[in-house]
Parts: structure tokens; sequence; C-alpha cells
């Protein structure tokens, strides 16, 4: 992409309106704009971020088994009757009536409708187990929408609901799901840590959330820091065993992680003093286990393989991801803007063209901009006749992880100069060499987010 022919709306002034780090710089790198409280428009660049992380999460839910499928936003309120939910769910749920005067809704979540595909279509233990998600828009009234994308009305969600015959494989669907999150957060450069939560009013004995930690974070947490050095890494994970998720499960929740709804002091004590952390976090998943609340309501029964109609065990695997796209910012910044992690980055690098207009600058540049093309690879070409210093602050701001600086000074010695965003180490190297080592990191990347095969082709995104 060329900046010239993009569109990247930069603020120069930090908005008065964002109280935290991840806000700001969404709304100055020109990635977000307001429609409405906690309601927001996906600009250019902040929508190729939000792509790519509905990338990873798609891949990692099919590399699991689960099934990709899409729901309505809009839903009829009589399914939220059957299940009790439209009187429970309170003032957050917004309530709509069509011309028909028939009540409608706007799904803040999707069990009900959910239960209502299957009771349709399922009726024997031998179509189980069966896990079905879809990635959609979701309306939360909010009372106190804040922090941009972290907390809207509107945002992006990944919800998915396991369907099993028993409660012991529906434990299985449960430990499947926390493994495949572990592996999803990682690819983002995250760390998320499974806690110990509250199920509020999904319901259910079995939750764990998924928290980033973060100063901004909205949760308090209480955590031992032994649970930090885990890596899931390119382990290889059978997805169908049961044995091998459940140990991974155990690895995860051994060590003390609670948020403050579970959190008990007596048995935090017990933790080494020197590694009892207390902080804040930013919840970006949850899953649940319910077992039978949903489909005794609505009547979604399977016969098993003794003849009998047993209500089906269920439970619902929550992403956030819109709320992602501020949480990595949150964990991955400096005072001068974002710093993306190479799996989510939204173009793999930048390049400054130092003398817009000087002949052998030109070249040099569109030389990189095919090489790098031709290699798959999206980089972001600064083709503006700007000042070096505002092109470097605009790079900075919207945080590729590589930069490739050219300028005629460097070319009369044949060498360009590359340049990590992390870091902030520059090295002068030819043109060749700048291009060779951000492809061998990009498909280091890819190694290694790929070391598991796909069961199935996965689904793609065209972005
Ligand atoms: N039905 C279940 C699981 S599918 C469910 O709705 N779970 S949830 O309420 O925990 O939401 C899942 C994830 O959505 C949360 O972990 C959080 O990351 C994200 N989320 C929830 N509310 C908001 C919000 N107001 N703004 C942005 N993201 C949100």
């Amino acid at each position: 992409m060329r900046l010239s022919r993009y569109f990247l709306p930069v603020l120069k002034e930090t908005p008065s309106e964002a109280q935290i780090v991840s806000h700001r710089y969404m709304l100055r790198a020109g990635m977000i704009k307001q429609a409405a409280a906690g309601i927001y428009s996906w600009l250019p660049l902040g929508f190729r971020v939000l792509k790519n992380i509905e990338r990873i999460v798609h891949e990692e839910q099919q590399r699991a088994g689960h099934i990709p499928m899409l729901m309505p936003t809009l839903q009829s309120a009589d399914l939220w009757r059957e299940s009790g939910r439209y009187d429970d769910y309170g003032e957050e749920m917004l309530r709509i009536t069509d011309r028909h005067g028939r009540d409608m809704l706007y799904g803040p979540t999707n069990e009900e409708l959910i239960t209502d595909i299957f009771r349709s279509h399922v009726g024997s233990y031998k179509d189980l187990p069966l896990t079905l998600y879809h990635i959609q828009w979701k309306f939360r009234d909010e009372i106190r929408p804040r922090f941009g994308v972290m907390r809207g009305r509107e945002f992006y969600m990944k919800d998915g609901y396991n369907f099993d015959v028993d409660q012991a494989s529906a434990i299985h669907a449960y430990n499947r799901h926390m493994v495949s999150y572990l592996r999803t957060y990682e690819r983002m450069g995250l760390q998320a840590i499974p806690m110990r939560a509250d199920s509020g009013p999904i319901g259910g004995e079995d939750t764990h959330e998924f928290l980033v930690l973060a100063d901004t974070g909205e949760s308090e947490v209480f955590y031992d820091s032994a649970i930090t050095d885990l890596k899931m890494g390119d382990r290889a994970v059978d997805y169908d065993n049961w044995d091998d998720c459940a140990a991974i499960v155990r690895e995860w929740t051994a060590p003390y992680a609670r948020t403050d709804e579970t959190h008990d002091a007596a048995v935090f004590a017990e933790v080494p003093q020197e590694r009892q952390r207390r902080s804040r976090g930013i919840e970006v998943g949850q899953i649940f286990y319910f077992g039978t609340k949903y489909s005794e309501a609505m009547g979604a029964r399977v016969v098993n393989d003794k003849g009998e109609r047993v209500p089906v065990h269920m439970g619902s695997h929550g992403i956030g991801v819109s709320r992602l796209v501020g949480a990595i910012i949150e964990a991955s910044h400096d005072d001068k803007g974002i710093i993306w992690p190479e799996g989510v980055t939204p173009f793999h690098c930048g390049i400054v063209n130092l003398r817009q207009g000087d002949e052998a600058a030109d070249a040099a540049c569109e030389a990189l901009y095919a090489s790098l093309k031709a290699l798959g690879l999206e980089p972001l070409y600064d083709d503006r006749d700007e000042r070096a210093g505002g092109k470097f602050a605009t790079m900075d701001l919207i945080g590729l992880p590589w930069r490739i600086t050219v300028g005629p000074r460097g070319l009369k010695n044949g060498v360009v100069e590359l340049t990590s965003r992390r870091s902030g180490v520059s090295e002068e190297m030819t043109p060749e060499m700048a291009v060779e080592r951000i492809a061998e990191v990009y498909a280091h990347h890819h190694r290694a987010a790929h070391a598991q095969p796909m069961p199935q082709r996965a689904f793609h995104t065209w972005i």
C-alpha cells in the first residue's frame, strides 16, 4: 500500500476524551472513529488489525475442530422468554419493536439462538460431540461505555457453543477451548492468564476468564508469578485426546490465579510470598460450562446410547475480538506509539523515503516495495512529499514492527537502514538483505504458528 493513496487520518493532538493509552493511540493512528457512545467505525488501519485477529481466532478454532457459521445480530424475544433470560438480562439488552409490534433484540450473546438451531436438527448422541461458533457483532447497553473499543456497547465477539452427550464429554470441550485459547492469544503476542471467575448472567459452575496483565485493566487479579513462565509454544496438541488437553489445563490452572470475584485470601497466602502478585487485568475471553441450563429450559435433548432422551450438556466460550485490539496496544506500546506484534500487524513493514522525488531514492523504494510484495508481504510505503521527521513520527505511532529507511546518502554506499520498532535498533544493509531479513522474520512466525497441521482447510477471510 502506498500511503499517498491510503486513508490514514492521523491526529496530531491527543484527543481529550481518551483516558487510556490504547484509546488515545487508536484515535491518533486513525484506526477508529466514534459513531455514538460505545459504537465505533473501524477505519482502514484498525480494520486490518481487527481482521488479522479474527483470522487467528478462526484458524485456532478450526484447528481445535470447531465449526464456523454465522448467526444474525437481531433476534426474536420469544427464544429469550423460553430460557427465562428476557426478563433477567435487564437494561443491558437493547430491545427493539418491529413494525408488526413484535419484540426483537440486538443479541448480547447467542445461547438461545444456537440451542434452537441445535434442537431443530440434532436428536441423537451419534451426532455429538459438536461445537459451533461464529464471530459476530454484539450489543450490550453498557451503563458506562469507556476506554474506546475495550468496553464498547457494540463489540465484535467470537462465541462458540459445545454440545455433548454427558458431563465428561462437555468437560473435555471446556478443556479443549482453554487449550485453543492459550494458543490463540500467544499467536497475538499476548500472555493471557486463565483465572477462576464468576459466571454472571451466562450461568454455570465452571468458568475461567483470560486476563492480559495491564495497569489499565478493569479487573483486580491475584496470581502466583510462576504462571507467567508457562508457554504453549509450538507443542503438539491432539485436540481429540482428553488426557492431553486435561494435562495442559492442569498445568495452567495449578498456580493460583483468580480475579477479585473469586479471590480467596487464605488460599493465596499459601503461595510463597515472593511469588504473590496483585495486579490489574483486561478480560479478553471467558469460557463456561453450564451443563443443561439452556437445554432443559428449551427442550434440547438427544437420545443416548441407552435409548434415553437426555438434555444435552453445553458450554459457551467467548473471545473479545474487538477488545483485543485495545488489549494488545495496552500490552505493547511506548511513548511514541503502538508496537504491533508480528502476528497482528496491519502491514508487515514500513518503507520511508527520506527524499521523495530523488531519482535514486524513488527507484530503490519502488524496488523494495515490489520485492516485498512478490514475497507475499504487505509493506506500507510512505511516498508522500513530507519531512523525514513527520514520516518517522507516523511510522512510530502506527507501530509497524519493521521500518526500512531509504535516503540518497545511504544509497551512495548501496545501503538502506532496517529498524526494529520494538528495540529501536537500526542496522545498515543492502536493500536485498533488508528484504531477506523481514521475509525470514515472518516465515519463522508462520512456521511457529502452523507447526501443527490444520485438520481442515482454514476458513479464509479476505484480508
Ligand atoms: N456467551 C458467553 C461466551 S460466548 C459470553 O457472552 N461471554 S462474555 O460475556 O464473557 O463475553 C465474552 C468476551 O467478550 C469477554 O471476555 C470480553 O473480552 C468481550 N466483551 C464483553 N463485553 C464487552 C464490551 N462491552 N466491549 C468489548 N468487549 C466485550
